[in-house]
């Protein structure tokens, strides 16, 4: 105990002594000259994680925070060293989505001795102790894979028979391929023809969904729909269909998750039958929490983002105008 605070001291002392070097600010110490992110990204999987890194450096550079961005490839193990490695480099304040839910504890303990402050973005961990982070910013990925389900019940009210599902997860243990799952099951129970046939993880690439839709189409009769956890595994999925002599949207629905611009394309072109949107743009919500953890202020425990769902009919209108 009282090494870290004296630990903490000596740290907010070489703070104001390098700030008074340097600034004309000058007093009131704190964070007049911008703080400094260390940023742990999952990788470059997918269009969302690249609108969402581009959101995240966007929004550091307007919001004058010197921002260190590490990529993982997917890995956690890199992920642990990038944080680690910021830890050293005693930055202010440290934001990371965790490409899986499990096994954060240590590491996370480690920032918290550091008496750095940890902000979650995107995805969650399932650290029991919650003290270990200040907030989660994203998605609710349940609610999502609810809206996922919820379009299919709704869309197969009026067809009678079995409708045989293939879901194609994401990255196995990450919060929004198991969170997505538990959604989309739970609102399809309301319809007992709608039956998962077979669910394999295509690691949220758009080279994964592709993979494992074509062993589905050669070992499982009769597909009706697709659900995937993101647009790219659709994406993937309907080149797939396509070279199987199969119409996407039509021979085979197609459901996803994101929202991106290539997915939305598809979606217009009816090659995709709905989008639920996951709003990669988490960039400025993420300074300002970070600045107000810095600060000290107290921040929510819990900040989720607003989304809705697209229709082809909706997607063609608002296309033109997506961002990302
Ligand atoms: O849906 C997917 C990406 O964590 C919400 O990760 C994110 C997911 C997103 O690879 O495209």
């Amino acid at each position: 105990m009282f090494k870290k605070s004296f630990v903490a001291v000596v740290a907010a002392t070489l703070a104001l002594t390098a700030c008074g070097g340097g600034s004309d600010a000058g007093g009131g110490g704190g964070s007049d000259d911008g703080i400094t992110m260390g940023f742990a990204q999952v990788g470059a999987e997918s269009g969302w994680r690249t609108a969402n890194t581009k959101s995240v450096q966007d929004s550091a550079k307007e919001a004058g925070v010197d921002l260190k961005f590490s990529d993982a490839q997917q890995k956690q193990e890199n992920q642990i060293k990038a944080i680690r490695s910021y830890i050293q480099q005693q930055v202010d304040v440290i934001a990371f989505s965790p490409v899986v839910e499990s096994g954060w504890d240590t590491v996370l303990k480690e920032a918290k001795d550091a008496d750095i402050p940890v902000i979650l973005t995107d995805r969650s961990v399932d650290s029991a102790d919650t003290s270990l982070y200040k907030t989660f910013l994203g998605s609710d990925f349940v609610e999502e894979g609810k809206k996922a389900g919820d379009w299919l019940v709704q869309d197969s009210a009026s067809t009678d028979g079995p409708i045989n599902i293939v879901e194609l997860q994401g990255t196995t243990g990450a919060a929004p391929a198991i969170d997505r799952k538990e959604g989309f099951e739970a609102a399809i129970a309301a319809d007992p023809d709608l039956k998962i046939v077979q669910s394999q993880t295509g690691d949220f690439t758009r080279s994964g969904g592709k993979q494992v839709m074509e062993a589905f189409l050669k070992n499982t009769p009769d597909i009706d729909v697709v659900y995937a956890h993101n647009d790219d595994m659709g994406l993937g999925a309907i080149e797939a269909i396509e070279a199987a002599g199969k119409v996407p949207g039509k021979d085979i629905k197609i459901i996803t998750v994101d929202a991106v611009k290539d997915g939305m394309t598809a979606l217009s072109e009816g090659k995709i039958n709905y989008i639920v949107e996951c709003n990669p743009l988490l960039g400025d919500q993420l300074m300002d929490l970070a600045e107000k953890v810095v600060a000290g202020e107290e921040v929510p425990a819990r900040v989720v983002t607003e989304e809705s769902a697209f229709t082809p009919e909706q997607a063609k209108e608002v296309l033109a105008s997506r961002e990302y």
